[in-house]
C-alpha cells in the first residue's frame, strides 16, 4: 500500500463524503442510483464520442456482478497531473469533479447533468480497475472500498501491463457498486438496453454493444440516422400523416441544432428536446425557440396557400402541434441548465438559433414538399375547428362540476390537509364499499368506479368531459383538467387505484394511467399516482411456541412468492385462500393488507423519462392489440416498489 501525501488525503475525504451522502451525488440508492454509476462512466465515452475520437462504446454485465465499460478513445491521459502531481487518470478517478472536463477545447460540447464525475462511481464502488490503452502500452489503475488506489506506482506513473499497437488507443472501466450503500445491486439489462438504445439515436454513427456475461446476451445498436430513426421508432405503431419523418439540421453561431419531426392523426403532441445529448425533460428555450419558428412558418404558409382566409384568425401553436412528434437535439458550447432538477435549458441564444435553422431549413423542405404541408395544414385546421367547438364545451362542463361533487360516489374524507389525505379509485361498487367501510375516515377518500372508464386514447376532451366517472375523478381531484390543471389545488397527497390483480383490473388501471397521462401528467410526473397491489393468497400455517401449536397467517402478492413460500418455509401450510378479487376479501383483511399504510405495499407510478413516456403513449394510442397487451401485463416494470 502506498503512502498518502497531502493531497491524496484530501481526495479520500472527498469520496468519504459521497459515501455518506450518496443520494446527493447519484439522486437514490435504489435501482435507479445504481444505474446512474453506469451512465457516469458512459458520459465520459460519449464526450469522447462528442469530440470526434471514439466510435464505439461496449458494456459488458460481468457474471461476478460487476460491469465493464470500455470504449476506443484517446484513452484517459496517464501523465503526471500539473498540480496534483499524481497520474491524471488517477486525477479522474479519485478526485471529486475532476472528471471529463479539463478546460480542454476538445471537450467544449460537454454535458452538464451528469457530471459529477468517475471519482463518485468509485466512491461508490468496492473494487474499481482502470485499464488505458495509450501510445503503445497498457497502463493499469486499481481502487478498492470507495475509492482508495492499491496499485503501486512505478517513478510516480502508473505500471504498464502490456503493451499495444499505436494505433489501439481506449479507456476500460472496471466497478463493482457497494452492496453495503445500495438497497440492490443487481444491474438491471433491461434498463441498460433501453438506455442504449437513447444513446444510439442521439449519437448517429456511434456503435454501442451490450453483452451480458450470465445470460449469453448480445446486443448492438447503432443508428445511421440518429433522432430521424428515433421519431420513427416512437411512431412505429401510430397512425402517420406523411411516410417519412422530416429531418432538418443546421449551424447558428457556435450551436448545432439537429430536429426530426412527423406528424400523426393522433391528439397528442410529444416533443423531446435534448441539449448535447442530456434529455432537457423541461424543455426550455430551445424548446420555445422551435415551438415559436413553426408556428410562423405554419401560419405563413397557412396564408399563403389560402387554408386560412383573410378574415379568419391565425391557427395556435396548438393546432399546428396535434399529432407533432419532435425531436429537438443542440449541440452548444456553455449550456445553463435551470430549475430544481436542471432539466430546463436557459440560454437565451438557443432559442434564436433553434428558430432560425428550423426557418430556413423547413421552409426549405416545404417548398419542395407542398403535399406534405397541405396534409399538415388541413391537419391543423381540423384541430382550429374542434377546439373553438371543445372550447365551449369545456367552459360548459367545468361549470358543472361542482355540481358533479354532490352527486357523484366519491366519499370523501373528514380532513382537509391534502398532506394526509388520500384517495382510493375503486374498481366496482362492491369492492367500494368494503372499502368505505375498512378505511380511515378522516384521511382516506373513496371513489368507486363502476366498470370501465371511457377509453380517452383517441377522444377528444368535449368528449372524454361528457363521461361521468371522469367528471367524477376531475371534481373530486379538485384541480382542473388539461390547460386549466392546477396541481396545487390538489386535495390528495395519494391517489391509488386499486383494481384487482386479473386481466381486466389491469385495463382498468391502464385506462385510468392513459386518462391522467393525456389530461393531468403532472400527477404522474409528481409522484402523486400510485396503484395498491392487494395480496393474491393467505396462507395459513402453524407454529410450536412454548410447546403449544398456534395458528398464523400470512399474505402473499403472487404466484412466486407462494411458491417460495412452499418450498423454503419450515411450516406446513394447513390452509390457502386466493383472492380472486378485492370483494373477497373481509373489511379488517381489506384495511390491513391494502389500507393500513404501515402494512400495505404500494406501487409509485413513474415514468421514468419522456423516451419511456412515449413509448407508453404511442402503444397506448395504438390499434395494435399485441404490443398494449404487453403493458398490460408488464406494468410493474414502470412502477417503484415501496413499503
Ligand atoms: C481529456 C483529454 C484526453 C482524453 C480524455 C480526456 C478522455 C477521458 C475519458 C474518460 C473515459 N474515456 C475517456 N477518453 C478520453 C486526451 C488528450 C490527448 O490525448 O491529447
Amino acid at each position: 500500500m502506498e503512502q498518502y501525501n497531502g493531497s491524496q488525503i484530501v481526495v479520500l475525504e472527498g469520496l468519504e463524503a459521497v459515501r455518506k451522502r450518496p443520494g446527493m451525488y447519484i439522486g437514490s440508492t435504489g435501482t435507479r442510483g445504481l444505474h446512474h454509476l453506469i451512465w457516469e462512466i458512459l458520459d465520459n465515452g460519449i464526450d469522447e464520442h462528442l469530440a470526434g475520437f471514439c466510435n464505439q462504446i461496449n458494456i459488458t454485465l460481468l457474471k461476478d456482478g460487476g460491469i465493464t465499460i470500455t470504449d476506443n478513445g484517446r484513452g484517459v491521459p496517464v501523465d503526471i497531473h500539473p498540480t496534483k502531481g499524481i497520474p491524471t487518470a488517477r486525477v479522474v478517478y479519485t478526485i471529486l469533479h475532476a472528471g471529463g472536463k479539463f478546460g480542454n477545447s476538445a471537450y467544449k460540447v460537454s454535458g452538464g447533468l451528469h457530471g459529477v464525475g468517475a471519482s463518485v462511481v468509485n466512491a461508490l464502488s468496492t473494487k474499481m480497475v482502470v485499464e488505458i490503452r495509450r501510445d503503445g502500452k497498457v497502463y493499469r489503475d486499481e481502487y478498492a472500498n470507495g475509492g482508495h488506489p492499491v496499485t503501486e506506482l512505478e517513478n510516480g506513473l502508473l505500471p504498464v501491463v502490456g503493451k499495444c499497437n499505436k494505433s489501439d488507443t481506449g479507456t476500460k472501466v472496471t466497478f463493482y457498486p457497494d452492496p453495503t450503500i445500495f438497497e440492490t445491486v443487481e444491474f438491471k439489462a433491461d434498463m441498460i438496453c433501453k438506455k442504449l438504445k437513447e444513446v444510439a439515436y442521439l449519437n448517429k454513427g456511434l456503435t454501442v454493444m451490450f453483452t451480458d456475461q450470465a445470460t449469453g446476451f448480445k446486443q448492438k445498436y447503432y443508428e445511421e440516422y440518429g433522432i430521424k430513426s428515433f421519431v420513427k421508432y416512437i411512431n412505429r405503431e401510430a397512425p402517420l400523416l406523411h411516410d417519412e419523418p422530416i429531418y432538418i439540421e443546421g449551424k447558428s453561431g457556435d450551436i448545432e441544432v439537429e430536429i426530426a419531426f412527423q406528424y400523426t392523426s393522433n391528439f397528442s403532441e410529444t416533443i423531446n428536446a435534448y441539449c448535447n445529448r442530456i434529455n432537457v425533460v423541461d424543455g426550455g428555450t430551445l424548446v420555445t425557440g422551435f415551438k415559436t419558428a413553426l408556428t410562423r412558418v405554419m401560419n405563413q404558409y397557412a396564408r399563403e396557400l389560402g387554408v386560412l382566409k383573410e378574415k379568419d384568425e391565425n391557427f395556435d401553436g396548438k393546432d399546428i402541434r396535434n399529432g407533432l412528434v419532435a425531436i429537438i437535439s443542440i449541440k452548444h458550447p456553455d449550456p445553463q441548465f435551470e430549475g430544481q432538477t436542471k432539466t430546463k435549458l436557459g440560454n437565451t441564444d438557443a432559442k434564436s438559433a433553434v428558430d432560425d435553422v428550423f426557418a430556413t431549413e423547413a421552409t426549405r423542405f416545404f417548398d419542395k414538399n407542398v403535399e406534405i404541408l397541405k396534409a399538415i395544414l388541413d391537419n391543423s385546421m381540423r384541430s382550429y375547428t374542434a377546439r373553438r367547438a371543445g372550447d365551449k364545451a369545456r367552459s360548459a362542463v367545468l361549470k358543472q362540476l361542482n355540481d358533479v361533487d354532490t352527486k357523484s360516489k366519491l366519499a370523501s374524507c373528514s380532513s382537509k390537509k391534502p398532506e394526509e389525505c388520500e384517495v382510493y379509485i375503486v374498481e366496482g361498487d362492491s369492492a367500494g364499499g368494503t372499502v368505505k367501510t375498512a378505511r380511515n375516515r378522516r384521511t382516506q377518500a373513496v371513489l368507486p368506479l363502476r366498470g370501465k372508464i371511457l377509453n380517452v386514447e383517441k377522444a377528444t376532451l368535449e368528449k372524454i368531459l361528457v363521461n361521468n366517472e371522469i367528471k367524477s375523478m376531475i371534481a373530486s381531484f379538485g384541480c382542473g383538467i388539461g390547460d386549466d390543471f392546477d396541481i396545487t389545488k390538489l386535495r390528495y397527497d395519494k391517489i391509488i387505484i386499486l383494481t384487482d390483480a386479473d386481466v381486466d383490473g389491469a385495463h382498468i388501471s391502464t385506462l385510468l394511467l392513459t386518462f391522467f397521462y393525456r389530461f393531468m401528467p403532472e400527477l404522474i410526473m409528481e409522484g402523486k399516482v400510485y396503484r395498491g397491489l392487494p395480496p393474491l393468497y393467505r396462507v395459513e400455517y402453524e407454529v410450536m411456541e412454548r410447546g403449544k401449536k398456534r395458528k398464523k397467517s400470512e399474505y402473499l402478492f403472487n404466484d412466486f412468492e407462494l411458491d417460495k413460500f412452499r418450498k423454503t418455509s419450515p411450516h406446513k401450510i394447513t390452509g390457502l385462500q386466493r383472492y380472486k378479487g378485492l370483494g373477497e376479501m373481509d373489511a379488517e383483511q381489506l384495511w390491513e393488507t391494502t389500507l393500513n399504510p404501515e402494512t400495505r405495499i404500494l406501487a409509485q407510478v413513474s415514468i421514468q423519462d419522456t423516451v419511456e413516456a412515449d413509448e407508453i403513449t404511442s402503444m397506448l394510442m395504438s390499434s395494435n392489440v399485441p404490443p398494449r397487451r404487453a403493458f398490460i401485463m408488464d406494468e410493474a416494470k414502470y412502477a417503484k416498489i415501496d413499503i
